[in-house]
């Protein structure tokens, strides 16, 4: 007798949420006119050091790669700092290439993505691009003999 009466009481409270909720429809609310576009784009900055033969602070770029993370389809602006005394570049290489060795720039590049351009000892260069699909990326520099020991990692999310 306890539960009928526990369940005439839920059940009316089912009804009474039922009817509360078909005699009010969810106003849909009128899209704001500032709206973002879904086109609209997520800037990122990324600064790289290059240094002589290897990214970022550290000579074990093979170990222990350099990580640069962006958000997919994002307009990343790239600025690179040339602290070497030999030219260096920041190439993105397909996400399924096998890199062979030695890598030779005019003969590869049909595995590039996306290239720097060749950055001068000492100096500094600011690029843009878009960044790809989500995904893992290899990123290397493509001068002469700078692969493997001068590469990182460009994550996309
Ligand atoms: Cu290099």
């Amino acid at each position: 007798m306890r539960l009928l009466s526990v369940l005439l009481v839920a059940s009316s409270l089912i009804l009474v949420a039922c009817g509360g909720g078909s005699s009010t429809p969810t106003p849909t609310p009128a899209p704001a006119a500032d709206a973002p576009s879904a086109q609209e784009v997520i800037a990122a900055t990324l600064d790289v050091a290059m240094h002589d033969i290897y990214f970022g602070d550290k000579n074990d770029n093979i170990a222990n790669p350099p990580v640069w993370t962006v958000t997919a389809r994002s307009e990343v602006t790239l600025n690179l700092d040339n602290l070497g005394g030999l030219e260096h570049s920041w190439v993105v290489v397909k996400e399924d290439a096998e890199l062979p060795m030695p890598f030779l720039a005019e003969d590869h590049k049909d595995l590039v993505l996306w290239s720097s351009t060749n950055v001068q000892a000492g100096q500094k260069s600011t690029e843009t691009f878009t960044a790809p699909e989500a995904g893992k990326y290899q990123v290397i520099c493509t001068i002469a003999g700078h692969y493997p020991v001068m590469q990182g990692t460009l994550v996309v999310q």
